[in-house]
């Protein structure tokens, strides 16, 4: 029989759930530590583990924390596999990956084709056939690791597009799970989404959750309207009426039907314990130090980011060398400092984005910068948190100006830090974080000019503005932080299991 392009067959297999398993599992395509291979790491103490950085990891952290659960991930490096092992009351849970996983699993279908197809295709997303069935391979992996792990009836919280096929397959194997899955980058629109050779098993792999969610409104949006559309399911509001059996009638009286509710649970920060670092003396001092070594500059501009694509980088490095050329800002005043963490560099599109942003940098300093001032200071690696927030405490204007983000925490962290209330965020329309931080000043990035006129007004503001923009900011993030994001969508994920009645009522609209 000719198998169609878009499904796949793994062993179907149930999983008797193990005697003494976790109540609640995270499961990420990475573990939320890196190993520690410096020269002074000794071998013979076994492999030494550090938290490494990254919006998923700040996000999930305290949660894992106070649930005491199990974190199922890949440590980070080729074909090794580690034994669990505990760290910050966390169980973590290694998978293996070899090295052909990480080039057509990772670095192929996750980064160079999912990814730019849920940004907006900025570059054109690649179809490969064996990326493809490496990723169902490494998912089936992930789901029969967490399969073993669950304790029975336990909630698993599967993070991200690199395990879209997850919770269908867990489902497969652990029917008694509650499963819920997360997409922390953008779900894009039915006529992007719509190129995928393999979309329909991606929305059938998704829906193998109870609840999915997503960082904004239009995402789950979207969602939803491919469910219809390639799938034939129907929606109600964000609730969603799956056949039990894929490829069954929907309409059959006979068909089990179960309930799956699709909406946005935006993402955000641990608002309090940023605020405390930023409000610790030291931190302070940082802060003053760094103003004095660049020179006391009269307007100190910061970008933090992944050096992405998505990001935006070379856009707001374009507006700041017209703004310079048009002498609408003096390089005597301004000095900016783009932060940009090294990303899945092996990939070609990420070595020209490095290169596109150094030749840039180096155009401007080239230009405008003197003895006095060097107009851009750029590094090219990452920062611990505290250095992070004393940065966030010096800058007088934030630049987020991704063409495409799920949400940008960058933009929630620099708020956050600002706790005399002044400062200027300048921040995308097209990053998720727009939808709460309605008082930035928010830009498209495409539009040089409007960018220029954004960045220009942000150098500008008066004291006043700016803390007339900030503290309702401020005031949000207090009570939208990381720890009522999960709270929210766990207590969502308990819902949807504990009433699928009430969601067949609402789906039909039977109350009215
Ligand atoms: P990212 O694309 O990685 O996350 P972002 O949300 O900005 O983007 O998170 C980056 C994190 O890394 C921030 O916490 C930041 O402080 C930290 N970071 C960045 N550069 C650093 C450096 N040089 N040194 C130290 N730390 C650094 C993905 C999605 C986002 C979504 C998050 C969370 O792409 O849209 O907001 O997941 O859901």
């Amino acid at each position: 029989m000719v198998r169609p392009t878009d499904s796949y067959t793994t062993e179907p297999h149930r999983v008797d759930p193990p005697t003494q398993g976790a109540d609640f599992v995270v499961v990420a395509n990475r573990l939320p530590v890196d190993r520690d291979t410096s020269a002074d790491a000794d071998p013979a103490d076994g492999p030494v583990w550090r938290t490494s950085p990254g919006g998923l990891v700040t996000a999930v952290m305290p949660v894992m924390r106070a649930r005491e659960g199990a974190w199922i991930g890949w440590a980070g490096t080729a074909d090794e596999l580690f034994d669990p092992f505990d760290l910050d009351d966390m169980h973590l849970v290694p998978v293996r990956l070899g090295t052909e996983d990480i080039h057509n699993y990772y670095e192929g279908f996750s980064n160079a084709t999912l990814w730019p197809l849920c940004h907006d295709v900025i570059v054109a997303p690649e179809y490969h056939r064996t990326w493809w069935d490496s990723y169902v391979r490494v998912n089936h992996r992930f789901a029969a690791r967490v399969a073993l792990e669950a304790a029975r009836g336990a909630t698993v919280w599967v993070q991200d597009y690199q395990l879209f096929l997850v919770p269908q397959m867990l489902r497969a194997m652990r029917p008694d799970l509650r499963i819920g899955f997360f997409l922390h980058i953008p779900f894009p629109p039915w006529e992007i989404f719509s190129q995928l050779p393999w979309r329909s098993a991606i929305l059938r792999g998704i829906l193998g959750a109870d609840l999915v969610g997503f960082q904004r409104p239009a995402d789950a949006a979207n969602f939803r309207r491919a469910v219809r559309i390639k799938l034939g399911m129907t929606t109600k509001d964000d609730v969603i009426r799956i056949p039990a059996v894929p490829g069954t009638d929907e309409d059959d009286p006979g068909t089990p039907i179960r309930y799956a509710v699709a909406r946005h649970f935006p993402i955000s920060i641990d608002t309090a314990d940023l605020e405390a670092q930023a409000a610790d003396p030291a931190t302070i001092a940082r802060a003053a130090q760094i103003r004095e070594e660049l020179g006391d500059p009269r307007i100190l501009m910061l970008g933090v980011d992944r050096m992405d694509y998505t990001k935006g980088i070379r856009h707001r490095l374009k507006a700041l060398e017209e703004l310079l050329g048009d002498k609408r800002i003096s390089n005597e005043d301004i000095t900016f400092i783009q932060i940009a963490t090294p990303s899945r560099e092996r990939l070609d599109e990420y070595q020209q984005i490095r290169t596109d942003v150094e030749l840039a940098v180096g155009r401007i300093n080239g230009e405008y910068s003197s003895l006095d001032n060097q107009v851009v200071h750029y590094f090219h690696h990452s920062y611990p948190r505290e250095e992070m927030t004393a940065f966030y405490l010096a800058a007088d204007v934030m630049l987020v100006t991704a063409l495409r983000d799920g949400m940008n925490l960058v933009a929630k962290e620099y708020v956050a830090c600002r706790t005399n209330n002044d400062g200027v965020l300048v921040l995308s329309e097209f990053a998720g974080a727009a939808d709460q931080l309605r008082q930035a000043v928010q830009v498209n990035p495409h539009d040089i000019t409007g960018l220029k006129d954004a960045i220009q007004l942000a150098t500008e503001m008066p004291l006043k503005e700016q803390r007339k923009r900030m503290k309702p900011m401020r005031a949000k993030l207090g009570h939208e932080n990381v720890q009522a994001w999960s709270q929210e969508f766990l207590d969502a994920l308990d819902t949807v299991a504990d009433t699928q009645d009430e969601l067949s009522e609402r789906l039909h609209d039977r109350r009215g």
